[in-house]
């Protein structure tokens, strides 16, 4: 019953400075109390240290901003992660922005034959350089991780692809870029997007996603971007979209995430302190960890 919680103050996968801050303003929310109530045995290794961005910072190679940066820090990552589970314990990745996802997801793939991933996010974060509208490289690990993209980036922590569409399943989303759905049909990757959620209730969505990836996984990530909830609820985030998962509903899904058992691994993402209000956003973060590792009242 050990967590290993590793903080990644990356910005460079966006435009909005401050995003750095949110394993800062995770832990000051009080993380650590929180799930040591929970019996716990918690280990903070601090932050991975991200490369200064090349000045002039966010210069562009083949659409893709801070490429060779975002590829060094998210390999620290994907080491970190590796260790991690070697030892035994359960990785909690904060971030940061989301494309330090990469290296979450390239680390945690040496020890799954079958890695499973629910994708909490308002976005499909399937963009690659000629997809993406921004050249933002947050918009895009959900496809390096699938092998899809830049060299420099499907080949960290290993060449081949860290995890298959099969195994993934998307929920909250409500903007998808023109490539992202096309390669959502094109791979049969399972979507729940918010009008799918408004018509079965997250009960059904999460009960059909545990059903979905029980059989076919030997391990299940969490990859949370808190702009999946709705921005009343998450104001400090870089890219918020109207129309989000309600507070209710989210913890309701990671009550049930740990009920299913299943759950292998975990990343809390995009929170930026410096838009958010009173860290608002970190707080919420902090309290769907209580539920994701199994707080109740019973
Ligand atoms: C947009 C925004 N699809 C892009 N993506 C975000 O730039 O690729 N992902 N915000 O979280
Ligand atoms: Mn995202
Ligand atoms: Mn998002
Ligand atoms: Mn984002």
């Amino acid at each position: 019953n050990k967590i290993s919680v590793i903080g990644v103050p990356m910005d460079l996968g966006q435009m909005r400075r401050g995003v750095d801050m949110g394993p800062s303003a995770i832990r000051y929310a009080g993380m650590v109390e929180r799930l040591t109530q929970l019996k716990y045995d918690i280990e903070d290794l601090g932050d991975i240290e991200i490369p200064r961005p090349a000045q002039p910072a966010g210069v562009k190679h083949d659409n893709l901003r801070n490429l060779n940066e975002i590829a060094e820090g998210t390999q620290r990552l994907a080491n970190e992660v590796d260790q991690i589970v070697g030892k035994g314990s359960f990785p909690l990745v904060l971030g940061g922005d989301h494309s330090i996802a990469m290296g979450t997801l390239a680390g945690l793939s040496k020890h799954y034959e079958n890695l499973g991933v629910i994708w909490y996010d308002a976005h499909g974060d399937l963009n690659t350089a000629d997809s993406s509208p921004s050249g933002n490289i947050h918009g895009m690990p959900l496809a390096v991780s699938l092998g899809i993209g830049h060299e420099k980036l499907t080949s960290i922590h290993g060449e081949e692809p860290k995890i298959k569409p099969e195994n993934i399943v998307i929920i909250g989303a409500r903007s998808l870029d023109e490539g992202e759905r096309v390669l959502i049909k094109e791979k049969g990757i399972k979507v729940y997007t918010m009008h799918e959620v408004d018509r079965m209730g997250m009960t059904q969505v999460i009960e059909e996603s545990v059903d979905y990836l029980k059989d076919r996984t030997d391990g299940v990530h969490l990859s949370l971007d808190l702009d999946g909830l709705d921005p009343n609820e998450a104001p400090g985030v870089g890219t918020p979209v109207l129309g989000g998962l309600s507070y209710r509903e989210s913890h309701l899904a990671m009550e049930m995430l740990h009920q299913s058992g299943m759950i292998t691994s975990a990343e809390f993402v995009e929170v930026n302190p410096i838009l958010d209000e009173k860290n608002k956003t970190a707080s919420l973060a902090v309290g769907l960890m209580g539920s994701l590792f199994g707080e109740s009242l019973k």
